[in-house]
């Protein structure tokens, strides 16, 4: 029986698809199959990288000065091919990422979105006119790109991320290096082919598959690079941070999240339930907006816990390209320890495992990362559960007294992304947008997600720099010029002014 074909993908760089100069390749596995090879990737190391910062310097040559309105002519046109790849891209993201089709379909749907809104931005590259405090002289602003920029992305939104970071990036005229999860490449190159069909002029977007810890730090390291937006790890982001300001580089960091939801006794306990549920189980609470916490007010909860319990034990686990499936398995054998230790510290912390806690095995579950969806009641806020993110299925739930008791243990842990309350209260629920410690608030919704026109990003250690989306996007990826013209036709007296 011939062997399957293994596809080895290339780095692209300077328009060109490219083999690393270290010559090594590494293989991605099916998290849900582990026998399946996705495919074999270049293992980049910092030459690499700073080839395509080379590249990058020419790109942004041609990008820089092509007007705004073209940028996003091209930029639409990925739009448009990305819907026509729709299913087979969001067949990459569950194979090599596992999350479940219609999580990944819904994925592709987005970065479809951000292209929309970013291209449309093209049209408003604003800046803004002021009189003059001198006579016959005009003051006002232009938007530049910043230059050559790091795109450093995570292994949970494989597509989405990158095109949220692309997208803006590239309508701002920036010229970019795309460095991918080392666990997620494939979808990184069906990106990137995307924008190359779209017509990006070579050098403007190159992709540089491989580690981190070489790619990553390249792009950090080099003078040429003049920003970096990454997402990832609040660990790995905070020495980001630290090494770019160090060379006062531009950057922008999406980091990690330990948010709660608030579940008052007045509240529709049936939509309450469904969007915690999905909050926490949902692609396998692998996002950084996932509901990782839950504090209910004292004379619900009983009740709750229960019917939470209920729903829970009815979510269907397996191999997510199955549409049927709910919950898929972690998306690799470190996701899967770090999660099982989680649970681990939480019964010796002495919560009360309600439901799940356990590996799945035997048949098809012995070839996947798969770990039952979680709860933990009893959880008070100084246990370690209770404060790190896990980053999978685990959904810890606390009681508490009233409003500003909830709000305080919503507010205890150091990360501030996402948070919701669910009550009809109007009055309490305002109480909550105001008092709440999380850069984006929901209420009588789940804590996931975000719209691509409006700001998505937490405070402290869930991240740093401007936002991410919205308009905010456009002042991250642009430098603000501020010119000033003396249309005089003779030197006029400018001293007294000044
Ligand atoms: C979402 O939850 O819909 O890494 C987006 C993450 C976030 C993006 C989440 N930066 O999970």
């Amino acid at each position: 029986m011939a062997a399957t074909q293994i596809t080895t993908y290339k780095n692209y760089i300077g328009g060109q698809w490219v083999e690393s100069v270290t010559g090594k390749t590494y293989p991605v596995h099916n998290p849900a199959r582990n026998g399946q090879v996705v495919g074999e990737f270049q293992t980049s190391g910092a030459e690499d990288a700073l080839k395509a910062v080379a590249a990058a310097k020419e790109g942004l040559k041609i990008w820089a000065d092509t007007p705004a309105p073209a940028r996003a002519g091209i930029i639409f046109k990925a739009m448009e091919i990305m819907g026509r790849r729709a299913q087979e891209i969001a067949e990459t993201i569950t194979t090599e990422e596992g999350k479940p089709i219609g999580d990944a379909l819904g994925e592709v749907r987005r970065a479809m979105n951000i292209m929309e809104y970013a291209a449309g931005e093209g049209r408003r590259m604003f800046g803004y006119t002021t009189p003059s405090e001198l006579p016959n002289t005009v003051a006002y602003t232009i938007r530049r790109p910043i230059g050559v920029v790091g795109i450093i992305t995570p292994w949970n939104f494989p597509i989405a991320i990158p095109a949220w970071k692309m997208a803006p990036a590239l309508i701002c005229g920036n010229a970019l290096v795309f460095k991918p999860a080392s666990a997620t490449p494939l979808s990184a190159v069906k990106l990137t082919e995307i924008f190359e069909e779209a017509g990006l002029p070579p050098g403007v977007l190159n992709l540089v598959t491989g580690p981190g810890g070489q790619v990553g730090n390249a792009l950090v390291e080099s003078p040429d690079v003049k920003g970096i937006s990454f997402t990832g790890s609040t660990e790995v982001g905070t020495d980001l941070y630290a090494e770019s300001a160090k060379r006062l580089k531009k950057v922008q960091a999406e980091l990690g999240g330990k948010n709660a939801v608030i579940v008052l006794s007045d509240a529709d306990m049936d939509k309450a339930l469904g969007g915690i549920v999905q909050g926490a189980f949902g692609s396998t609470g692998q996002r950084c907006t996932a509901t990782s916490r839950v504090i209910v007010e004292e004379d619900v909860y009983d009740q709750f816990v229960s019917e939470l319990v209920e729903r829970t034990s009815k979510l269907t686990i397996g191999d997510g390209i199955d549409p049927s499936i709910d919950v898929s398995p972690l998306s690799s054998k470190n996701q899967k320890d770090q999660v099982l230790e989680y649970i681990g510290i939480g019964t010796e912390e002495g919560a009360n495992l309600a439901f799940g806690g356990r590996a799945l095995s035997g048949g098809d579950y012995d070839e996947g990362y798969y770990v039952e969806p979680t709860i933990f009641t009893g959880v008070s806020p100084e246990m370690r559960i209770a404060k790190e993110e896990i980053f999978g299925p685990v959904l810890t739930v606390f009681k508490a007294k009233d409003l500003p008791e909830a709000i305080d243990i919503s507010n205890s842990v150091e990360f501030g992304l996402s948070s919701s309350v669910y009550t009809k209260d109007i009055t309490k629920a305002y109480e909550y947008i105001n008092t709440v410690e999380t850069g984006m608030v929901h209420v009588n919704a789940p804590t996931l997600g975000g719209e691509v026109h409006l700001p998505f990003g937490g405070l402290g250690a869930s991240g740093v720099g401007a936002r991410e989306q919205g308009t905010s996007a456009v002042d991250f990826f642009t430098e603000v010029i501020t010119v000033y013209i003396d249309h005089a036709a003779e030197a006029t007296e400018r001293a007294k002014f000044i």
